[in-house]
């Protein structure tokens, strides 16, 4: 027997992140990549001090029950409403998220996505692909101008104000904000923003980009009285979570004309995707990738399995989510 912790790597990721957990751990790790079902992750944590899981791996009371000796969750997302963090907090287990290493790699992402939408790229790239074009035509996918327009942001934590630099800086955008708390000046100032309340934010925004984290408080924070809000040709940027934005309200939206187009990273109930919403052409879908380069993950990857080192090896963990767990 190894007198080496034991932790559980629920989701297939890097092997050189692996083998590194290997020197200071036994590892359980999941190179199949299989989803496991919660009574499966229940099973798998059996003996483990520590776990590295993805958005992919609910931690609640039950299981942190079932699990007396589990001591670290280490998160590969900055967002963690995957796991009951009051509960780890209760029981005395730290939680750890992946902050700051993917916020340019997500804003690039965002304004991306953002762009995408308002000039119609995968929608007429699906027209030609499909042999349709034949012709010039002076309304041909004609989209909605980014320079010049006012890009809204819902949340105006790091990503967000990485989307407003991008949109102010780059391409000449005004920019409103509205969020739980105001900038302070000299944040505000550069980028020439301005906090407005949410409805303003809804009445004047050309793009609207929502980066709010998920919790009770933010489910369904654009629903059908929002959409109702928005100018007709505005459009929606979801990078945050599913939830975040009512999906059956903005599909009827999207149908309706009530605005013009959205794009979407993140689903409610995802990998599956509101039907409604795939029926659509105004609409670009993609599958929660906005971190996704291969240095991002990476980087995301090393500062979970750094958490995970320095929980359970007496160090101090770089990016704690409740930090007070640390202090007893
Ligand atoms: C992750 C994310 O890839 O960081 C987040 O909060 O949503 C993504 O970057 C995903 O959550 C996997 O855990």
């Amino acid at each position: 027997m190894s007198d080496k912790p034991a932790v559980l790597v629920a989701r297939k990721v890097f092997p050189e992140v692996v083998q590194r957990l290997a020197q200071h751990f036994e590892v359980e790790d999941n190179p199949e990549d299989h989803i496991h079902s919660p009574e499966e992750l229940t099973a798998r944590l059996q003996g483990k001090a520590g776990a590295f899981v993805t958005l992919s791996e609910r931690i609640d009371a039950a299981l942190l029950d079932a699990h007396p000796q589990l001591r670290a969750v280490c998160n590969m997302a900055v967002g963690y409403n995957n796991i009951d963090v009051a509960a780890c907090s209760a029981r005395g287990v730290l939680v750890s998220n992946t902050p700051d290493v993917l916020t340019e790699t997500t804003a690039d992402f965002g304004f991306a996505l953002m762009m995408a939408t308002a000039r119609r790229i995968t929608e007429s790239e699906r027209f030609l692909r499909e042999g349709r074009w034949d012709r010039w035509a002076y309304d041909m996918f004609a989209g909605s101008d980014i320079h010049g327009a006012t890009l809204g942001i819902l949340g105006m934590g790091r990503i967000g104000q990485g989307i407003a630099r991008r949109g102010a800086l780059g391409f000449g955008m005004k920019v409103v904000y509205h969020n739980r708390s105001r900038l302070p000046a000299e944040q505000e100032a550069p980028l020439g923003a301005r906090y407005v309340d949410k409805e303003t934010l809804l009445r004047e925004s050309d793009h609207l980009v929502v980066v709010v984290p998920y919790a009770p408080a933010t489910h369904h924070s654009i629903g059908a009285a929002e959409l109702a809000r928005m100018k007709p040709t505005a459009t929606l940027t979801n990078i945050a979570r599913g939830g975040v934005v009512d999906d059956a309200a903005l599909a009827q939206a999207l149908r309706e004309g009530r605005i013009a187009a959205a794009g979407l990273d993140v689903f409610e109930g995802e990998p599956r995707v509101h039907p409604a919403l795939l029926a659509l052409r105004n609409v670009v879908l993609t599958p929660h990738i906005a971190s996704a380069t291969v240095a991002t993950r990476r980087a995301m990857a090393d500062l979970a399995a750094d958490n995970l080192i320095a929980a359970l090896t007496g160090g101090v963990p770089p990016t704690p989510v409740n930090p007070q767990v640390l202090a007893r």
